[in-house]
């Protein structure tokens, strides 16, 4: 008898607004963003998504929300429940809507509150440990509130002090089971003590930024010296185009929540 044969996951997307051009920026100069090259671009990370096997989920663009293809930002991903943030930037709350309406489909839903503000791009979620970069967007109070928010299901949550990015997940994310990628000038790597750490290419800062599905890796074609890297430690990585959307600040992760699909009900 066959097993199953399809990828575990589900991830959620949402289109991008023409509106992108009025985005958020925190690091970078404004400059023309091609929504139509941007959104191409959106359609092969997508396309990418579903060729590892991934089933996706599409919310459409809402063009009051300028970023709200980043939905990332809107809400985290844990075993047994989805905590849906409250972004650090004003013009972002109002996009939980219709993320809490997918998400509640699948998981339970608990919502941090005010003062607490957090965004998704500064969560990375290491087994029952969840790191937060102490950004322009999420703050102390925000961790102390989740903290509370997910004692019960038996995480810990800790601070990590960041510096010259927009989230801790522009500079590290996972690629291994025990294997960070990182950028050791914008992180202070010592909380991530016992992980391996791949550093990004120093003509490279921004690099660091990678979806991770299993041992398939998606990662912006415009970082071919850290995805030498990448390549050289043995690891699976798929390119995909993300300079459009870079103008935004945005990369890879920020476009997808991820759910395991066998835990979406
Ligand atoms: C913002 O500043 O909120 C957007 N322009 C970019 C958000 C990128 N999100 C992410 O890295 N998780």
């Amino acid at each position: 008898m066959e097993g199953p044969t399809s990828n575990p996951w589900l991830a959620i997307t949402r289109g991008v607004p023409s509106s992108i051009q009025g985005c958020e920026l925190t690091h970078l100069q404004r400059e023309p963003i091609d929504v139509e090259r941007a959104r191409s671009e959106h359609a092969e990370y997508i396309a990418t998504l579903e060729s590892l096997g991934c089933r996706v989920q599409r919310i459409a663009a809402d063009e009051a929300h300028p970023d709200c293809v980043f939905i990332e930002d809107t809400a985290i991903i844990l075993r047994g429940a989805a905590i849906m943030m409250r972004p650090g930037a004003t013009s972002r709350r109002g996009e939980l809507g219709p993320v809490r309406d997918a998400l509640g489909a699948h998981l339970p839903l608990r919502q941090l509150e005010a003062p607490a503000t957090m965004d998704g791009g500064d969560v990375l979620v290491l087994g029952m440990r969840i790191f937060v970069g102490l950004s322009t967007r999420s703050t102390p109070e925000g961790i102390t509130a989740l903290a509370n928010l997910v004692a019960d299901l038996g995480y810990q949550v800790q601070g990590v002090p960041l510096r010259d990015c927009l989230h801790l997940k522009s500079a590290v994310t996972q690629v291994g089971p025990d294997l960070l990628l990182a950028n050791p000038a914008w992180v202070d790597l010592e909380p991530f003590a016992g992980f391996g750490i791949l550093e990004v290419d120093p003509q490279e800062p921004d690099a660091a930024n990678v979806v991770r599905l299993d041992t398939e890796l998606i990662h912006a074609t415009h970082f071919p010296r850290t995805r030498e890297r990448l390549l050289a430690h043995g690891l699976s990585v798929h390119p995909v185009p993300a300079g459009e959307l870079a103008k935004a600040e945005g990369a890879v992760t920020c476009c997808s929540l991820l759910l395991e699909d066998h835990e979406a009900r």
